[in-house]
């Protein structure tokens, strides 16, 4: 082995840096370049709010079926890959692939009457056949069909035409056709990875096709899926072709591995899938199937209902985001009529209350009190969507620092008044007797009602709410700590999913402050994570003057949760006071994960 001299090694050191550092300090003057302008290019897409997510390919083909066989459990569109389907035998079904049915402005208008405001459609999926005509790959809809035409240019002259935003998904990096692609790949025809040189399928297919999608067609957005091994240079290199083309063409964040960063760094927007984050502090859209399956399979009529659409897309703007709701086409290219159906029902609702969907924000406030509400904000406007009429004939709002000028029923074209009061120094809460309110108001899906105020809405300063009529929740995501005890992971991205206490022990204290509205008495409920470590070790929680001790003997996982009742409490209305969690003795780590404490309103109290 050569050991260099130190002046050599100092040398060969400078040499690398000012070879690195030019290449580094131009990926970040590019990556500079072709991200800036981000504000004004998601204007439009913070105040569509909503979307839909369009998987149509060969596997519609199929409908979830190969050779008699129904697929047990999986998506429509991964039929090749969990029957293994050689090759060949799937370009067969290409074959086959007619549909006629197909009409762009069809499909547009069903957007329309759903309420939608743009379509992110897949123009080639992990199964590697293109859904537009490329010249790149001649495994496409208009070269290797019966069918022969092009659907993504037929949707974009409709989208034009009908001014709805054209989006595509694009499967970048898997792609089962080709013998170089990796990733989750296609072994079964292609098994050796040591001939695989996965740069021939970027330069032959992958990064080719892009260019086409992005100069050809002019789509509004770029929806990349899986990132799973692709270089930040590659994803730079797709960067720099889609914004060259297009500076306000809008792209996800799995353009690039920052996906699994929880950090923004090539992409406009995060994509949560299939759940709806919380206290997300940046752009981001929640993906949903209508039903099990993103691709179309005939058998799986599991439709979301009218307002459970409404209400997760509700719950996503509240957050601040977006929903993109899929439907899987057939083989004849028909959006199934079932889907076509709830997306209308709930299409009619958003019609009815658009004043309190788009081009709204989420409430500077955040969330009010009552929990089966979600509530979003204009300038001078909250609007309270509520999801279930309350209990109790008043609808606990919290506090609101603004001076109220009428709240109403959004659907109340006479805007006629409903009481409230002010209590606790700015405690909102408005006369709910749905005895008195005109039926016509009361709506079957989701009530919306609007506080108007005047001036500026000033930050919230008192504590949380704990009512008789709701449990409430302290995430220690929430909480204030004091002493030794600190958290884990960063605690911006899901509150309770993404971080962890790390260190806590018995100088440590996590708190947070309360207020009451009602007399009441509760469980205290404890949800944390534990290890062996744990075991046997205590932690201390003081309320209303008690303190209530609990040992752990459950250690299933430092990530698991125990949920252990640890006791009652009983609290009278209009107190402030706080909740404290003390840790028992530990000198070196956490003596738990705790991730949030409940109070669980006793009925009949
Ligand atoms: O595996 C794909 C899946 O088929 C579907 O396209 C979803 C949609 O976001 N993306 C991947 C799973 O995350």
């Amino acid at each position: 082995m050569i050991l260099l001299g130190g002046r050599k090694l100092l040398f060969i050191c400078m040499l690398c840096i000012c070879i690195v550092n030019p290449v580094l300090s131009q990926n970040k003057s590019e990556l500079e370049k072709y991200t800036a302008g981000h504000e004004k290019r998601m204007e439009w897409w913070r105040d569509a709010k909503y979307g839909l997510f369009v998987h149509w390919g060969l596997y519609a083909q199929l409908g979830g079926q190969w050779k008699g066989k129904q697929q047990d459990g999986d998506n429509g569109e991964w039929i090749m890959f969990h029957e293994k389907i050689p090759l060949n035998e799937y370009k067969e079904v290409a074959k086959q692939f007619n549909p006629v049915g197909f009409n762009a402005d069809e499909w547009v208008k069903i957007v329309k009457a759903a309420g939608m405001k743009y379509i992110v459609i897949t123009a080639k999926h992990c199964e590697g056949f293109a859904m537009f005509h490329s010249k790149a790959n001649s495994y496409n809809i208009v070269d290797a069909t019966p069918f022969g035409r092009d659907p993504l240019m037929e949707l974009r002259k409709a989208c034009d035409k009908h001014g709805i935003k054209l989006g595509f998904y694009y499967s970048h990096t898997w792609d089962w056709s080709h013998p170089h692609a990796k990733g989750l790949y296609n072994s079964w025809d292609f098994p050796d990875v040591k001939k695989k040189n996965v740069e021939k399928y970027y330069d032959e297919k992958s990064i080719p096709q892009i260019n086409e999608l992005t100069n050809n067609y002019k789509p509004d957005i770029m929806w990349f899926d899986v990132p799973s091994d692709i270089t930040r240079q590659r994803s730079l290199e797709i960067l720099k072709i889609i914004r060259t083309a297009n500076p306000d063409c809008i792209i996800n964040d799995r353009i690039s591995q920052e996906h699994n960063s929880k950090e923004l760094v090539m992409g406009d927007y995060f994509t949560p899938e299939q759940y709806i984050p919380e206290n997300l502090n940046v752009d981001f859209e929640t993906c949903m199937t209508l039903n099990g399956t993103w691709g179309y399979k005939y058998f799986d009529t599991n439709w979301k209902d009218a307002k459970t659409i409404l209400q997760n897309l509700l719950k996503n703007i509240s957050q601040g985001g977006n929903y993109l709701l899929n439907v899987g086409p057939d083989a004849r290219g028909k959006i199934p009529a079932a889907s076509v159906a709830v997306l209308k029902i709930a299409g009619n609702w958003i019609k009815r209350n658009k004043e309190g969907i788009y081009a709204t924000v989420k409430s500077p406030i955040g969330q009010v009190y009552y929990k089966n509400a979600v509530c979003v904000a204009k300038p001078g406007k909250l609007f309270i969507h509520i999801f279930k009429i309350p209990e109790q004939p008043e609808l606990v709002i919290g506090e609101i620092n603004a001076d109220i000028s009428s709240i109403y029923f959004l659907q109340d074209e006479k805007k006629g008044k409903l009481n409230y009061k002010q209590t606790n120094e700015n405690d909102l809460i408005i006369a709910f007797d749905p005895v008195k309110i005109p039926s016509n108001l009361i709506d079957p899906l989701i009530t919306t009602i609007v506080i108007e105020y005047k001036g500026e809405l000033k930050p919230r300063e008192k504590p949380m709410i704990v009512d008789y009529f709701n449990p409430v929740t302290f995430y220690v995501s929430d909480a204030k700590l004091k002493g030794d005890v600190k958290y884990g992971l960063n605690k911006r991205w899901h509150p309770y999913k993404g971080y962890e206490i790390r260190k806590w022990n018995n100088k440590g204290a996590i708190s947070w402050n309360y207020r009451t509205i009602r007399n009441g008495k509760y469980k205290i409920e404890l949800v944390y994570g534990a290890n062996d470590l744990s075991h046997d070790n205590d932690i201390h929680v003081k309320i209303n003057g008690k303190t209530f001790m609990h040992k752990i003997k459950d250690t299933p996982g430092w990530y698991k949760e125990v949920k252990k009742i640890i006791g009652e409490v009983e609290l009278k209305a209009g107190t402030t006071d706080s909740l404290v969690a003390i840790a028992g003795y530990s000198n070196t780590h956490a003596i738990a994960n705790l991730k949030r404490i409940n109070l669980i309103p006793i009925p009949g109290n």
